[in-house]
């Protein structure tokens, strides 16, 4: 139905989180390291910077043929011609979200739990992949919830007939018992936006992502 995908290495942005850096040049630099899909990302952004940010990041990313998604806001996604959305479980419906996109952009609904899958059943027969987590602590989003562990993810993933990118204090190091524990691959923030080289940091983990689904 959408478009192509691959959340081996999923880059979500956070602008704030680059020490200084310039934050497109760290987000072309996590392409050139391997990560395979960019979410914006931006809870500070008002909508009309928010339309800009996607718009030259879409540019950014066209050529190296890296997907766009967009976090929560279907207008910015539609406005900027992004390839895809990504709602939480306080975003909007995923079947609206999904009349409002059309059939061909990716939907990426997250689920972190078994009580949040029974809330999702409708919307994902309309999404094309999950975000489980948070996976570990994360002092990124402050009220992503409880850690649920490698074992967490095993259980949503098993649950939903849907690729899965395990999100939440993922780094090198970490990454791999995501994906053997049943992850299509991994969603991460501050391991490459705070990283001090973000292409070697994207690299590595891509690697372990890549070492963990031969190990399946
Ligand atoms: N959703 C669940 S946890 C999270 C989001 C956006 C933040 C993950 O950030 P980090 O820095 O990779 O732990
Ligand atoms: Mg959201």
């Amino acid at each position: 139905m959408s478009r192509a995908f691959d959340l081996s290495l999923y880059l979500v942005t956070d602008p704030r989180l680059t020490g200084g850096r310039d934050f497109f040049e760290t987000v072309e630099a996590a392409v050139k390291g391997g990560a395979s899909l960019v979410q914006l990302r931006d809870p500070d952004a008002g909508t009309r910077e928010l339309v800009g940010i996607a718009r030259r990041l879409k540019a950014l990313l066209e050529p190296y043929k890296v997907p766009l998604i967009v976090n929560d806001r279907i207008d910015v996604a539609l406005a900027a011609g992004a390839e895809g959305v990504h709602i939480g479980q306080s975003d909007m419906d995923g079947e609206d979200a999904r009349r409002l996109i059309g059939p061909d952009l990716i939907l990426g609904i997250s689920v972190g739990s078994a009580a949040e899958h029974a809330a999702s059943r409708q919307a994902l027969l309309v999404a094309d992949y999950i975000g489980v987590g948070p996976v570990y602590a994360t002092g990124t989003k402050p009220d992503a919830g409880a850690a649920i562990g490698p074992a967490g993810v095993s259980a949503v993933a098993g649950l939903i007939d849907l690729p899965a990118v395990a999100i939440g204090g993922i780094a090198a190091g970490n990454a791999g018992a995501c994906v053997e524990a049943g992850a299509e691959g991994v969603a991460v923030v501050s391991a490459i936006m705070a990283a001090a080289d973000p292409q070697a940091a994207a690299a590595a983990l891509l690697k372990e992502v890549c070492e963990a689904k031969e190990r399946r």
